[in-house]
């Protein structure tokens, strides 16, 4: 371990130690392996690479001098915020020469202005932190993903997140009115402009928000708030396909479409490996079903509006067959316990053995024939394979992820990935999808990119690259594939 440890810090080259640890203070700098052993593998355990050392700086100056640093001895980057990707984008090579740039002590919530309903925002704070922060003074952060625990605002935006209310408020990009980024050379890109019309040239936030660390990295932000909700009503439905789930989506938005906050699908196979292997997430209708929806409502106005036109809907889809069984949350409890049957999935399918993830977007009308036709082409790759999707339904992101069959080796079943990948693509781009929804390419889909961006598109990202990046430091080997 302590021979590992002094390689690694040995890899830095001669000078930048002494800089680094000047430039980032006391307990800014790891090298020691047994430190930087949680920053080089990902939280899907694909991933497993080396730093030369972790960089912590808790001040964005800090972190643009960090930048300058490694751009002089030419030491390559890899940005990390919770390290909770799921396609490996924030996992360095295992060169041992890139290090590690972690955002988590650059952690303070600047100012919330009530007036302009505005974040302003440092890279290294928790999702759930930020949502709680806006909660107090009133206003609502509407961004919510699973990994929201350990998920920092500097990850979200440079991986766009999407999550669980983009059917209502979009995607993280949507969110942003201002940035403050890191560049490879070590400036700082000052962006943090708070306003709603701003047309002065290129809208550059927009290209660092989903670049996923390839262009410089995000130090803070000004998100835009929403008013909090005065009601909210959330319900779990049992649905016997795909097809009933988005024939109740469009049941719901033909009634009141502003009011749907989140609508969430869950196969029967996903939802069965949260009920039986995570502990306090418990089914509470009485026969297991095909799928299930979550779908959560909610409106500025107090008072029984709301209630009423949930009732109403389910009780029509009831009668009419659409909805087999439902349960309404009748306390903050209940809908905290209705959504941790929906957050839970990624953990359960960890828990289940290995998987293999396929984060796809298709237009909603086609989601019925891409999960037919794609649980078809799997179980005809890998007989006995748990076909085990889930997602965003309502904004046509479905998370076809399938999970090695019971008793099977992992590690065989891992390692036909890219068979499963390319078949559920193929499906996916018959549709007019997207192989990559919202988790990005990471290093995982690098490989996908020539197919489904090349021509002229690729070369665009590849210029802008060469532009912001010209020696190529930040995040190697990740969303581009090497030339
Ligand atoms: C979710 O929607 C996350 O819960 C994780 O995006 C999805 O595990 C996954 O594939
Ligand atoms: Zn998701």
């Amino acid at each position: 371990m302590t021979a590992f440890a002094s390689d690694a810090a040995l890899s830095l080259p001669a000078g930048a130690l002494e800089q680094l640890r000047t430039a980032l203070g006391s307990g800014g700098l790891l090298t020691e392996a047994s430190d930087m052993a949680p920053f080089v593998t990902d939280w899907r355990n694909l991933f497993h690479g080396r730093a030369c050392a972790v960089a912590r700086p808790a001040t964005a100056e800090a972190c643009a001098e960090a930048l300058r640093i490694c751009a002089e001895h030419k030491i390559a980057v890899v940005p990390q915020g919770g390290n909770t990707s799921m396609v490996g984008g924030a996992t360095p090579d295992e060169s041992g020469r890139a290090l590690v740039l972690a955002t988590s002590r650059m952690n303070r919530v600047r100012a919330i202005d009530p007036i302009d309903q505005t974040m302003t925002i440092e890279a290294g704070v928790t999702l759930k932190a930020a949502q709680d922060a806006a909660k107090e003074a009133g206003l609502l952060l509407p961004l919510s993903i699973s990994s929201e625990g350990s998920a920092e605002i500097g990850g979200v935006l440079a991986t766009n997140a999407g999550g669980n209310n983009t059917v209502r408020y979009g995607n993280a990009r949507e969110l942003v009115l201002g940035l403050e980024v890191a560049l490879p050379d070590g400036r700082k890109l000052d962006l943090m402009r708070r306003l709603r019309k701003d047309n002065t040239g290129y809208a550059l936030r927009q290209i660092f928000i989903g670049s996923e660390g390839t262009l410089g990295l995000i130090t803070a932000a000004i998100l835009q708030l929403q008013p909090a909700p005065r009601s909210i009503e959330a319900a779990l439905c049992a649905v016997e396909s795909p097809a009933a789930a988005l024939r109740l989506f469009a049941a719901f938005r033909s009634r009141e479409p502003s009011a749907i906050q989140a609508f969430e699908f869950m196969s029967g196979v996903s939802m069965g490996l949260v009920n039986t292997l995570i502990p306090d997430a418990k089914l509470p209708l009485s026969e297991p079903a095909a799928a299930y929806v979550l779908v959560e409502l909610a409106s500025p106005r107090e008072g029984g509006a709301l209630r009423e036109l949930m009732e109403e809907a389910l009780g029509d889809a009831l009668e009419n067959g659409l909805v087999t069984d439902a349960v309404l949350a009748e306390s903050e409890a209940q809908r905290g316990a209705l959504w941790k049957l929906r957050e839970e999935h990624a953990e359960a399918q960890k828990r289940a053995g290995a998987s293999v993830k396929n984060d796809v977007s298709v237009p909603l009308s086609a989601i019925p024939e891409f999960i037919e036709r794609a649980s078809a082409a799997c179980e005809a790759l890998i007989p006995g394979v748990r076909v085990a999707p889930f997602g965003h339904i309502g904004d046509g992101n479905i998370h076809f992820n399938l999970v090695q069959p019971e008793g099977a080796d992992g590690a065989a079943f891992l390692a036909r990935d890219h068979d499963i990948m390319d078949a559920v693509a193929g499906i996916v781009r018959e549709l007019g999808g997207s192989f990559s929804a919202e988790h990005g390419v990471g290093q995982l889909k690098t490989y996908m990119m020539p197919d489904w961006r090349g021509g002229a598109e690729l070369d665009v990202m590849r210029r802008i690259k060469a532009a912001i990046d010209p020696q190529g430091l930040m995040n190697p080997g990740k969303v581009l594939p090497a030339l």
